[in-house]
């Protein structure tokens, strides 16, 4: 594990300190430091897994933790009635670089549309 996969267990651990959002037993919701969006905040488990098909394979529970505090999130920073998006960047071609599993939550202005 690099320092930077270790980054987000410091921060849940209060050794770095962050701008929290949001707090459950087994989740924790920060600020990006480099929002990409008015309201950009990541949702990790306090438990490490590198990606996402890892934590679903091992606790299935603790992504669904994981989602539910993404939602509770957009409660709190006021953006359920204009729309938010919620993304895992995972491993390379995503540009993954943080590998301790973590949801991005963005919003609170229009994002740029992909898909079809
Ligand atoms: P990614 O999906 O692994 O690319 O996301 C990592 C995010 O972690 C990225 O948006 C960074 O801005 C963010 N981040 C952070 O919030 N605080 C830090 O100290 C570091 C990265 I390093």
């Amino acid at each position: 594990m690099s320092d930077a996969d270790e980054l987000f267990l410091k921060i849940i651990a209060r050794e770095i300190p962050a701008e929290i959002v949001h707090e459950t037993e087994t989740t924790l919701a920060f600020r990006d430091i480099a929002p990409q969006a008015r309201v950009h905040v990541l949702v990790v488990p306090k438990t490490r897994y590198r990606n996402l098909a890892e934590l679903a394979a091992a606790d299935p529970q603790l992504l669904a933790d994981v989602v539910a505090t993404c939602a509770t999130v957009a409660e709190k920073e006021g953006i359920t009635g204009s729309g938010y998006r919620v993304v895992f960047n995972t491993d390379s071609d995503a540009g993954q670089t943080v590998f301790h599993v973590h949801a991005h939550v963005l919003g609170g202005e229009p994002l740029a549309h992909f898909g079809g």
